[in-house]
């Protein structure tokens, strides 16, 4: 094995290469062994299973790599890339034609292992006004897995959790061809039966209960005092169910309709442990700069009872807002997509499909953004 750059003008000879590697640009230039490649080429590790005297026997597609280099063909060797972009690609989809998909979303799809377990996959798509956009933002998935396996470690001992484990090696064989894309941004998770109701707790008025306490002064029934203004903190955080309307969008619910739906007995010991799990997340975020503002768990009932599924406590189930920005009285900048909704107004997108793409540096800032949100709530580095 042999560390060196690529001579790229000879492999592009060769259009069989960039139908594999389709995230390498090619160039006609050439790079010299030992020196810089243009920046628009990657860095390569050139490595071949066969040695070059094999490979010489084998093919008479012979490629002489000068400057050190090895002779090899490129169906014989491995080409591993190194560039942080292209060893974490962004996925923007997914597809296990082995396993039945049983749910998906606009960010995460969700797939049967088999009867008893799940394998939840985030991928990088990002949605603003809605709809997905056309393009994926790096590393997006993982922070979003990464921030609730954090999340269901910090609250172990409060509720219990679906996470089987999102050690790829400990996955079943029939997602082995996929750890590659599967590490760091999936988990195994216990089947549950889920609960039809979205477990919402607010700790500041903002959004839909904005819009609701300004038309009558109450949001999902509960009455609070007069006079907030947008973004306010709330006296004490509140528990503001939402049923999965099919318009699409989630619709506030009264906690009494809420236990006509589920039970009264169900729907009190949700709403306690939601509060409570709120309070604990959102004192240690406060802590570390962030304000939780509001979030939206997710739970199903498995042999441990009632189980916190989902994603938790992430950008995309959350309003995290940096808390050294935080000025009541309008809406507040978001922590993750602000670039994005920026830009989209900017463009003046009519908010009607196909939603569009973002430009390189958008896509980054956005990037850096959420990877900053997991380093600043978890004092860990995203190996990036
Ligand atoms: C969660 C959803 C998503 C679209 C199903 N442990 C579980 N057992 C059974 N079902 C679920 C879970 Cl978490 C489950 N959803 C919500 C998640 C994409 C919809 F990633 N749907």
């Amino acid at each position: 094995m042999k560390n060196g750059y690529l001579q790229t003008f000879l492999l592009s000879r060769y259009p069989l290469l960039s139908s594999v590697f389709p995230q390498i640009k090619f160039s006609e230039k050439p790079c010299r062994a030992g020196n810089s490649p243009p920046p628009e080429i990657c860095q390569l590790l050139w490595c071949s299973s066969l040695g070059p005297a094999q490979a010489t026997n084998q093919s008479k597609a012979l490629t002489k790599i000068s400057g050190g280099l090895e002779y090899a063909t490129f169906s014989a060797c491995r080409i591993l890339i190194m560039t942080p972009e292209l060893l974490d690609p962004v996925v923007l989809q997914t597809d296990f034609p082995e396993l039945e998909l049983h749910a998906s979303g606009k960010v995460r799809d969700v797939y049967r292992l088999d009867n008893e377990y799940l394998l939840f996959v985030a991928t990088d798509r990002i949605s603003a006004f809605d709809y997905v956009l056309a393009t994926g933002i790096p590393h997006k998935g993982r922070v979003l897995t990464q921030i609730s396996l954090f999340w269901f470690d910090f609250l172990r001992g409060l509720v219990p959790n679906h996470l089987v484990t999102a050690d790829v090696t400990r996955y079943p064989a029939t997602v082995r061809n996929y750890v590659d894309l599967l590490r760091g941004r999936s988990m195994m998770v216990v089947r549950a039966e889920m609960v039809p109701v979205e477990c919402v707790v607010r700790g500041y008025i903002s959004g839909s209960a904005w819009k609701e306490y300004k038309a009558s002064g109450r949001v999902c029934g509960i009455e609070l005092p007069s006079g907030l203004k947008e973004s306010d903190q709330l006296p004490e955080p509140i528990f503001t169910p939402a049923t999965k309307a099919t318009t699409g969008h989630d619709e506030n619910i009264p906690f009494a309709e809420m236990a006509r739906l589920i039970g009264p007995e169900l729907s009190r010991e949700l709403r306690d442990i939601s509060l409570k799990i709120y309070t604990k997340a959102s004192q240690y975020a406060r802590q570390k700069g962030i304000i939780i503002a509001d979030t939206k768990f997710e739970f199903g009932r498995t042999a441990a009872g009632i189980t916190l599924a989902d994603e938790v406590l992430t950008p995309d189930s959350s309003r995290f807002w940096p808390a050294d920005k935080y000025q009541p009285g309008k809406a507040q900048e978001s922590f993750d997509k602000q670039y994005v909704r920026d830009y989209l107004e900017e463009i003046r997108w009519n908010k009607q499909p196909p939603a569009p793409a973002l430009p390189p540096e958008v896509a980054r800032k956005t990037s850096e953004k959420y990877v900053e949100a997991y380093r600043q709530l978890t004092g860990r580095k995203l190996d990036v």
